[in-house]
């Protein structure tokens, strides 16, 4: 065989490969044992052993998928990216820590998501810091804009639930910490979003990988790196929050301090410079994000099959420089 006929055979073999992935995923077994007469017997087997290996791609570890594309890392937690909404996983393109990230579905279930990044928001005593415009108590930490009518019209007339995440370093306002228990409270829109000691958050390193002191079990801790999510689905306040959009068409996140001034806020420390310039403007997730798997699947396929041509070449080599 020559090289051009091993590369054509590869070529088909990888489209051949995809189609039946695709086939098997929608067809469930009934597929396997077709593609079983289509492919041969080996390659069946193949396929009916990653099909539980495609399943946990598919539902388990995306969220480690997306992870390793954002952060290039293999140890990136799948807490910061994993919204407490129904919509779960974070699509691409959001870092796995800094910034604020705002998840909301709609009444009708549809999906919007953004990301502030971190170097547009407050730095500094609420007293002092900058910009000025934001000073006061409550702060303005920071203005997400750009929800248009096409983006509101998407939520379908309402918000069912919303996630909002921030990263912080020396919060304190964990348990022991000068502002813990209601001290700070996170205002959206003017809106009370919840108290910040009672938000679990997580310890990173400056990419967002676990770190070494794991969860808070409530508030943002002193002079560490933290990462929480702040959730809820009441349908009054979330029908406030629509309202708010409608007529403001932008969120403004704000933190309410009950003895104000005495904390210093910098949601860019911490944070490897390469996340904290990274944001997003609020847009429509598509309802059903799962093509990678898919594509996945299909490489894998194309690779089992490419290493047994090879090895068919290799033999055929052999045989033939025996011949000689
Ligand atoms: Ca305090
Ligand atoms: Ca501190
Ligand atoms: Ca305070
Ligand atoms: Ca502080």
């Amino acid at each position: 065989m020559t090289r051009f006929q091993v590369r054509r055979k590869l070529r088909k073999a990888c489209s051949k490969a995809k189609y039946i992935a695709l086939e098997t995923l929608s067809m469930g077994h009934e597929s396997v044992s077709h593609t079983g007469s289509k492919l041969g017997f080996r390659a069946s087997l193949k396929l009916v052993g990653m099909k539980p290996f495609i399943r946990a791609l598919t539902f388990g570890s995306t969220t480690v998928l997306g992870l390793s594309v954002v952060a290039g890392s293999a140890h990136a937690t799948s807490f910061t990216l994993t919204s407490p909404t129904s919509g779960g996983t974070l699509g691409n393109g959001f870092t796995p820590v800094g910034g604020i990230v705002l998840d909301l579905i709609g009444q009708n279930g549809v999906r919007v998501t953004t990301q502030l990044a971190a170097n547009e928001t407050f730095v500094g005593f609420f007293d002092s810091g900058t910009p000025v415009s934001s000073q006061g108590n409550p702060g303005t930490i920071g203005t997400q804009t750009g929800f248009n009518s096409s983006v509101i019209s998407a939520l379908g007339g309402g918000i069912k639930e919303v996630g909002v995440r921030f990263s912080l370093y020396d919060g304190d306002s964990a348990s022991g910490d000068f502002d813990d228990s209601n001290d700070n409270t996170l205002l959206v829109n003017g809106l009370d979003f919840g108290d910040w000691s009672s938000v679990n958050a997580e310890n990173t390193d400056n990419q967002g990988n676990t770190g070494s002191n794991g969860f808070s079990g409530g508030g943002f801790r002193n002079n560490t790196l933290d990462t929480g999510w702040f959730y809820s689905n009441d349908s009054t306040l979330l029908s406030s929050l629509y309202d708010s959009l409608v007529n403001t068409q932008q969120v403004v996140y704000q933190v309410q301090d009950v003895d104000p001034y005495d904390n210093y806020y910098d949601f860019t420390q911490g944070i490897s410079s390469n996340l904290s310039n990274v944001g997003q403007g609020p847009s429509v997730q598509p309802s059903n994000p799962v093509p990678e798997p898919l594509t996945i699947l299909g490489s894998l396929a194309a690779g089992s099959f490419g290493v047994a041509l090879r090895r068919k070449y290799n033999k055929q080599q052999q045989k033939e420089t025996a011949e000689v």
